[in-house]
């Protein structure tokens, strides 16, 4: 009898096709993971690295919490959790700026440089939101200011001041950085992609739906840059340790 009661109030399974519902759990998990690990790590690391590898595990802890409260939402209500996500962007976004900057401090950038990476960051992000949740039909305007915006980061990431003090630093941080780099490049993309098929715009005004969950793309996206992002600064850690 309770544990029907139980059943029925507070818990509802996840069935097996829902498989946006399960990307977030599986999401959910794999962030704790990598938060625990980079937290634990913290004191194994060279004390010079030792705020990078926190910080890559605040960003996967940050995560972890988001993704517990999107997967009961998206559970409960079958939606997608449009304003959550973007919260949670814009605190690990721009912690993924602050990254690029403690690599390249060390050879010697200025704070002015993570400022212009948050800023542009977060117009990319609110530009982003606005096409989701504000002016959808909208959305394709909304998506190209936001990828200018994202282009620019690409730009200062392969070729602009991050690339130009990265090439004064050490081997590692320069290998660091092309890494990183290739995460801008090649990972963040998936989310434009993302924001393509889930949004009524799709590209220049033509809707691209090809049968799939933009959530799922968003789950994937994440897991990529943000775990895979971490072990890359902590490789890098060990590198230079
Ligand atoms: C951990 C979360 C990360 C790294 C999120 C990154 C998000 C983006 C790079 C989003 C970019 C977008 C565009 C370039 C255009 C369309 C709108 C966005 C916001 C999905």
């Amino acid at each position: 009898m309770n544990h029907l009661l139980f059943a029925e109030g507070s818990i509802r399974a996840i069935e097996s096709t829902n498989y946006v519902a399960f990307s977030f759990f599986v999401g959910t998990m794999a962030m704790m993971a990598a938060a625990v690990f980079f937290f634990f790590e913290v004191n194994n690391t060279s004390k010079e690295w030792r705020t990078s590898v926190l910080v890559s595990g605040l960003i996967t802890f940050i995560a972890a919490i988001h993704y517990y409260y999107m997967r009961g939402y998206n559970l409960e209500t079958g939606q997608s959790p449009v304003f959550f996500r973007y919260v949670d962007w814009l605190l690990t976004v721009p912690l993924m700026c602050v990254e690029f900057y403690l690599i390249t401090k060390k050879v010697g950038a200025k704070t002015g440089l993570l400022v212009k990476l948050i800023v542009t960051s977060i117009i990319m992000l609110v530009t982003g939101y606005i096409g989701e949740a504000v002016s959808p039909t909208n959305s394709a305007f909304w998506g190209t200011i936001s990828a200018i915006a994202y282009f620019y980061i690409v730009y200062l990431v392969w070729f602009g001041e991050v690339a130009k003090l990265a090439k004064t630093g050490s081997l590692a941080v320069m290998a660091a950085n092309k890494s990183l780099g290739w995460f801008v490049l090649v990972g963040w993309a998936i989310y434009p992609l993302g924001y393509i098929i889930g949004t009524p715009g799709g590209i220049f005004g033509i809707p691209v739906h090809l049968g799939l969950n933009m959530d799922v793309i968003y789950n994937i996206g994440d897991a990529i840059n943000k775990i895979g992002f971490g072990l890359v600064i902590y490789v890098l850690s060990r590198k230079e340790a």
